[in-house]
């Protein structure tokens, strides 16, 4: 029972240094936790079973390290990551922290700030090339506002195009294998955050110079703080061919961004989560970005992250069951699932306009009339969620 939820690198689970790093500082609470060492976090995420490790520069590099200073923490986690295989699959900066950024970074209004910030970006840029990630994350946590005037939106995303378009430049250059993925969020730490949620960074990236070098890490929390449908974000982000990465957590509806372990939270989101990646074939790394409590010793918080790995595959099993269950694919065609996969007019416009039944003839009340099944079809996902299927 319990070995079949036993991570192994090949289900490519991977973790912020930053998430069993969170030392319980909140905006009302000082740490609970004492620092961890990142190498003791690459030794204790490989025995629990992840693939993968990703940090912000900061996390690695406390912010002001000299020269020396960076080669000796770099080659440290070089080899704790060589002794125990784990990869780095993303790294992503700290542009929200120090308080130099405390309005915003890539479009932060004094200019200084803005090019310290692409500075400190090129150079993590190449620390992620060096270490072979393919993916490098872009938050913008602290580009925002709290009240009207203080932000030119239009010319903020005017700055914003300009940062990323220089990257773009900047990795093409130098023929860096690497992709930029941006994480919308609504809001906190600002009072509201540009590229708000997926729709809006994926409406972004189609403005940019070169979009096929970018897409977006939705984060669960971050569209739930919205109110939206966080599986549904995902649908459009991979119908678009722009999820590049994701951030698994889990968070109760429209509150403060709660970070909780994924399948905490919205249980049945994670559900339908997990049964779109796995049907879809997503095959990047399934990254966790969460906060164990500051209610937690040491071993609550590798029990937090090791809770984040084992409700992703409990919820895989539980999805998979779900659709090889031969009354479960009944129902889904008693819900016409199947007619939504058929073009509606492939016949052409001529063709449609000459189709009495699709208009002149068509019977609307009877139409109106059929019922859609899907209370059956929920139930359904809902028994093998609970596991009564
Ligand atoms: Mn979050």
């Amino acid at each position: 029972m319990t070995e079949r939820f036993t991570p192994t690198p090949a289900d490519k689970f991977s973790f912020g240094l930053w998430t069993v790093g969170w030392q319980g500082r909140d905006p009302f609470g000082d740490a609970t936790r004492r620092a961890l060492d990142p190498v003791e976090s690459v030794q204790r995420l490989a025995e629990l079973g992840a693939y993968g490790v990703t940090f912000h520069d900061d996390d690695l590099i406390p912010f002001g390290s000299s020269d020396a200073e960076r080669e000796a923490h770099i080659k440290r986690f070089r080899q704790a990551l060589d002794a125990t295989g784990l990869v780095v699959p993303m790294v992503t900066t700290n542009l929200f922290t120090h308080p130099v950024f405390k309005d915003g970074a890539f479009t932060a209004n004094d200019r200084d700030v803005r090019r310290f910030a692409l500075r400190k970006t090129l150079r993590n840029i190449d620390l992620a090339a060096e270490l072979g990630a393919k993916t490098f994350v872009a938050w913008g946590g602290r580009e925002g506002a709290e009240s009207g005037a203080a932000k030119d939106v239009r010319l903020a995303l005017e700055r914003m195009k300009e940062a990323f378009d220089l990257f773009g430049a900047y990795v093409t250059e130098q023929g860096y294998d690497l992709r930029f993925a941006i994480e919308p969020k609504p809001n906190e730490p600002r009072g509201d955050i540009l590229l708000p949620t997926v729709g809006h960074a994926l409406a972004f990236i189609e403005r940019l110079e070169r979009p096929e070098l970018y897409g977006v890490n939705p984060e669960v929390g971050h569209e739930q703080m919205a109110g939206l449908n966080f599986p549904h974000s995902i649908a459009q982000a991979l119908w678009s061919g722009k999820l590049f990465h994701i951030d698994l957590n889990g968070q109760n509806g429209i509150k403060y961004d709660q970070d909780l372990r994924f399948g905490a939270g919205d249980l049945r989101a994670a559900f339908w989560l997990v049964d779109l990646l796995e049907t879809a074939g997503w095959d990047g790394s399934r990254h966790f970005d969460f906060k164990p409590p500051r209610t937690e010793d040491f071993n609550g918080v590798w029990a937090s992250a090791a809770g984040c790995m084992r409700n992703y595959l409990i919820l895989k099993e539980r999805a998979a069951a779900f659709r090889a269950d031969p009354v479960v694919q009944e129902a889904l065609r008693a819900s016409r699932l199947d007619e939504l996969a058929l073009p509606t007019a492939a016949d052409g416009v001529a063709a449609l306009l000459a189709d009495r039944s699709a208009y002149e003839d068509f019977d609307a009340e009877a139409a109106a009339s059929r019922g859609m099944a899907f209370e059956q079809l929920d139930q359904l996902a809902m028994d093998h969620l609970l596991g009564v299927r």
